[in-house]
């Protein structure tokens, strides 16, 4: 039976998976938060990496990070979305691979995180690699 540790897929590249970033719903460390609030409800996702103003990797950030930045005692004080930044509220943590690296650590990344931060040589951003692309080259890999 075919196993995915002997598989040839787990050295596969990731560059092909890869979201590029242009596509990529982002925002930076000094945008204000209300900034970042419209930007993951237009886009729809749940959570987006942040990234500095020489496009590198900082974290990310989610609606649950604003929402619990703005939770008064009693309401959701929506006016302090102009007292922060995003970098006030967001999480360092991110996981993130260079784009050389292989499918086997993409795998093991998303068993924890719903993407996976693309880095250059430099560690500028590339783009992202989601869970969903993940699942579906694995699903064609057994299909075959
Ligand atoms: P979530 O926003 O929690 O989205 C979970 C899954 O729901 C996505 O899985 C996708 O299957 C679906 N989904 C959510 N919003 C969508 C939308 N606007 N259009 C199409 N499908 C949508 P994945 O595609 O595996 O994405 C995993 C996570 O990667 C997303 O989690 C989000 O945090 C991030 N992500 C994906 N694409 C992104 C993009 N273009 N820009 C920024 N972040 C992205």
């Amino acid at each position: 039976m075919q196993t995915l540790k002997n598989s040839q897929i787990m050295d596969n590249e990731i560059k092909q998976l890869i979201v590029s970033d242009e596509k990529v719903a982002h925002v930076q460390l000094e945008n204000p938060l209300d900034h970042a609030l419209l930007i993951l409800i237009k886009s729809g996702y749940t959570a987006i990496p942040v990234l500095d103003k020489s496009y590198r990797v900082q974290g990310q950030i989610s609606k649950a990070h604003i929402l619990d930045s703005i939770l008064g005692i009693e309401r959701i004080e929506m006016e302090r979305l102009h007292d922060y930044k995003v970098k006030d509220v967001m999480s360092p943590k991110v996981p993130r691979m260079h784009k050389d690296e292989t499918f086997g650590k993409a795998l093991m990344l998303s068993i924890n995180h719903p993407f996976v931060c693309i880095e250059d040589h430099d560690h500028s951003f590339v783009g992202i690699l989601t869970r969903r692309s993940i699942l579906a080259l694995i699903h064609r890999h057994f299909e075959k």
